[in-house]
Parts: structure tokens; C-alpha cells; sequence
């Protein structure tokens, strides 16, 4: 490992108002998405999708890296080149996803526990040999009667800490993704008590495993109300709830926050973005940044519909989200950028 490189990867990968972009998503999750909108759910279909997101006109400036899917990282442009060369040739970073998915965890009723290590060091080896200079694993922990249990925290934890120093020790920069879900009526309060308990352990777990924090990004949720919580909360106070949870938590050594968007609208993960950095960026250690999926992709896919003639205009809907969210890095963004592009 040259931890050198490895932490001005990381850096780079936060640098200026730029952030991630996740497209990651496993076969059946895309499909999920595609069939919802009647879109063919082959393989076809979803390297041509691929194609319309890493061909995208003017994406670096924006975007920093991307994080592909195995299937994703194998594929290429119909003419033949390959993504990885038209991701890097556009000046963005090439990752990919290396978890096995979220399973239901033994004796943990309504918990999962996140699989994949076995093979990992093979795995991450393979993917640094085809460009990818980062990796990134989800573990997700549901908020609700007496979940997320300390057990279940506790595992998903240590395998996240486990893949961060394998990823390392193969030169690759994880993006460490410990995700509280939305689901359910939990108040932003116990949002913020569960994401805390999440990432003292996370940390914890990190320094065990000997991961050098200056090397890694976190890519955690933001502290939210439950999708169904009857109060909900402004978008200020979303943003203070947030900061203040993370500096409780969150060493300074790490060098950026790029958060998940959750299934929150593009505008509203937009908005608190940038209300998180108009109200503290100046006075934090880390870069608060994004690593959205559906808040950047999903009005470009609601476009596209499968439909070669539709590529550009869907393209330029995927523009128009990472620009929004390049705005909010700097505090810029405003509900007229949304008018302006309608
Ligand atoms: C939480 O999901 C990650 C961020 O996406 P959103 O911004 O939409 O919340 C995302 O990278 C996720 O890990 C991938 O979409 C892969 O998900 P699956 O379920 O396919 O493994």
C-alpha cells in the first residue's frame, strides 16, 4: 500500500465542489427501477443506460468518481471502448461497489448484516488491475421497535472496518457506507441517536483494523425523520441535526462526508446539502459532499424510458442534478437553479 497515493485519492475525490456519483446499482436493483418505468430489464438495456450516464457532456465537471457495478465495470460503449477508459478520459474517477448485498442477519429478526469478505483480497485485486481506484460497501440498519440492536451494529461495523483495510492493503480507497434508512416513523431524534451509536462503532472498528482515516471517505445518511414521522423537520434543522451528530463523531483526520441521498428527492438532498455548508463549511474539518444515486440519476432515467432518441435530453437532466449539487458543496444553490432547467 502506498499511503500516500491513497490519501491523495481520497482528497481528490472530495476536491472543490465536485462529488460522486453512485451508479452502482446491483442487477435486480436496476431492474426494480427499470421495470417500474417499462424499461427492458436486460443486460443490454442496462450497459445502454450506463452509456448515457458516462457519456454525459461536461459530467467532470462536476462529478468526481463514479462507483460502478461488476457487470458495469466489464462493459463498454457500443463502439467498443471500454467504460473505465470513458470514465478516466472525461477526468473522473473510476470505483466500484465490492459488497455482496445486505442478507437478514441469524438471530436478528428484521436486522441485515452486509456479506462479501470472503475472496475480497482476490476480488479487489482483479479491480485495481481494470482501473478502479476506490471501492465502496453499504451496510444498512433499520430504525424500529428495538432495532438497530447493539449486535447488529456491532457486525456490520467490524466487516465494514475489515473491507476498508483489505481495500487499502490492495491500494484502493474504500468509501465506508454505514446507511440508517428512512423507513419508518422514527423522529429525527432517534435518527441522531442511532447514526451516532453507528459511527462511534464504525470509528472504533476503523482503528482496530489499523485503517488509515486520512485514506477513506465516509459516505453516511444524513440525520433524518422517519419517511412516515407525522413532524418533519426544516431543512436548517436538518442541517444542524446532521453537523452536529457528525462532529461528535466523525475523527477530523477523515478527509470528506459524502453523504447518500436515501430516497429523498433530488431537490431536497440538494437544499440540505447546501444549507450544511452555507451554515458551517468554514468551520469543519471534513468536506461535506455527495455520493447520490437516485437524487442525481432518477429524473434522467424517468427521461430516458429505454429510447435511443431521448439520450440527450435525459443527459442533460443528469447535468443539470450534478451541477445542482456541485452549487450546494458551495452553498450556491438555490430553488431558482430548479426553475431556470424546467
Ligand atoms: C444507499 O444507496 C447508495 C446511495 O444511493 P442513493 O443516493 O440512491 O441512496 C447506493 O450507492 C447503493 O449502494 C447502490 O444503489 C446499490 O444498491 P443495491 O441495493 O443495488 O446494492
Amino acid at each position: 500500500m502506498n499511503a500516500q497515493e491513497l490519501i491523495d485519492t481520497a482528497r481528490t475525490l472530495v476536491a472543490g465542489d465536485k462529488g460522486l456519483l453512485a451508479m452502482d446499482e446491483s442487477n435486480p436493483t436496476c431492474n426494480k427501477r427499470f421495470a417500474r418505468l417499462g424499461i427492458p430489464q436486460t443486460e443490454e438495456a442496462r450497459r445502454a443506460y450506463r452509456e448515457l450516464i458516462v457519456t454525459t457532456p461536461g459530467l467532470g465537471e462536476f462529478i468526481s468518481g463514479v462507483i460502478l457495478y461488476d457487470e458495469t465495470i466489464r462493459q463498454s460503449r457500443k463502439d467498443g471502448s471500454p467504460f473505465v477508459k470513458v470514465i478516466t478520459d472525461a477526468g473522473i474517477i473510476p470505483g466500484i461497489k465490492v459488497d455482496a448485498g445486505a442478507k437478514d442477519m441469524a438471530g436478528h429478526p428484521g436486522e441485515k448484516i452486509t456479506e462479501g469478505l470472503d475472496g475480497l483480497r482476490d476480488r479487489l485485486a482483479e479491480y485495481s488491475q481494470m482501473g478502479a481506484r476506490f471501492a465502496k460497501w453499504r451496510a444498512v440498519l433499520a430504525v424500529g421497535d428495538g432495532i438497530p440492536s447493539r449486535g447488529c451494529i456491532e457486525a456490520n461495523a467490524q466487516a465494514l472496518a475489515r473491507y476498508a483495510s483489505l481495500c487499502q492493503e490492495a491500494g484502493l480507497v474504500p468509501v465506508v457506507e454505514p446507511e440508517v434508512l428512512m423507513d419508518g416513523e422514527h423522529t429525527l431524534e432517534q435518527c441522531f441517536e442511532v447514526t451516532e451509536e453507528l459511527l462511534r462503532m464504525v470509528f472504533n472498528h476503523l482503528y482496530t483494523q489499523r485503517v488509515t482515516l486520512e485514506g477513506m471517505i465516509l459516505k453516511p445518511n444524513m440525520v433524518l425523520p422517519g419517511l412516515t414521522c407525522p413532524k418533519q423537520e426544516t431543512v436548517d434543522e436538518v442541517a444542524d441535526a446532521t453537523v452536529r451528530c457528525f462532529l461528535r463523531a466523525v475523527p477530523a483526520a477523515v478527509p470528506g462526508v459524502a453523504f447518500l441521498s436515501g430516497g429523498q428527492s433530488g431537490e431536497l438532498a440538494s437544499a440540505r446539502l447546501n444549507a450544511m455548508n452555507v451554515r458551517f463549511k468554514s468551520r469543519l474539518p471534513w468536506a461535506l459532499a455527495f455520493s447520490f444515486a437516485r437524487a442525481i440519476q432518477q429524473p434522467a432515467l424517468e427521461i430516458w424510458q429505454g429510447e435511443e432518441a431521448r439520450v440527450p435530453a435525459a443527459q442533460q437532466a443528469l447535468l443539470h442534478r450534478a451541477k445542482c449539487n456541485g452549487a450546494a458543496r458551495r452553498g450556491e444553490y438555490t430553488a431558482a437553479m430548479e426553475r431556470t432547467s424546467a
